[in-house]
């Protein structure tokens, strides 16, 4: 059976938790409290030399990396609805696979990270990151439903938490209204699965 090591506050694990649950998988989960520094004991760190959640352990294939597990999953578990096996569908995913991992952090997971778990950042350039990046995204979801391939892919799965979240982080959400209904549609795909204990912006 799959294990998950998990930490039910983290955005990147949050992804795994709803992709697993959008494929109607079984799992267990082993959580990690980062606050103790269980992601950097030996033991761990034999499984993710990052010392970071999450990791997949699925029957002695380990993974690390929300977006490499995403890719595991749908290519194991999946269909090529979620992950396309055609050049041109594997680069639209990729491209957002990357923003997720990358524009996504620097803006929303740090702006809430800033707020949430006082992390040392600076809460300016994390929000000045938070508006660029859902600038292009709602840029991109007035023409479009879904990121890539004209329907649910890896790649919403990938950037929905933490756009979900951002307000969290002190960004308002309101100018955008594309992402605001993105996010409508993906909280309404069978099998959703939303962040336990995670309060609604009003
Ligand atoms: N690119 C990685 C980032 C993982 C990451 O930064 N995880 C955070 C929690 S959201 C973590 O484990 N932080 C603990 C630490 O850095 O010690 C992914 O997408 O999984």
């Amino acid at each position: 059976m799959i294990k998950l090591y998990d930490t039910p506050v983290s955005g990147n694990c949050h992804k795994v938790r709803l992709f697993l649950s959008l494929l109607n998988l079984d799992y267990k989960t082993q959580s990690v409290n980062l606050l103790k520094g269980e992601q950097k004991t030996p033991e761990y760190l034999t499984m993710n030399p990052l010392g970071k959640v999450p990791v997949i352990d699925d029957d002695g294939t380990v993974i690390w990396d929300s977006q490499a597990i995403l890719v595991y999953l749908a290519k194991k578990y999946g269909d090529t609805d979620w992950y396309p096996d055609d050049a041109e569908g594997m680069g639209a995913v990729q491209k957002w696979l990357s923003f997720a991992a990358n524009e996504m952090w620097a803006g929303p997971a740090i702006a809430r990270a800033i707020v949430k778990f006082k992390r040392d950042a600076n809460p300016e350039t994390a929000v000045k990151n938070s508006i660029a990046a859902l600038r292009v995204l709602d840029s991109w979801l007035s023409d479009e439903e879904w990121l890539a391939c004209d329907r649910p892919t890896i790649a919403d799965i990938a950037v929905y938490p933490y756009a979900a979240m951002v307000w969290e982080g002190n960004v308002d959400m309101s100018p955008y209204d594309a992402v605001n209904e993105w996010i409508r549609r993906i909280e309404a795909l069978p099998g959703y699965l939303g962040m336990e204990n995670m309060p609604r912006p009003n």
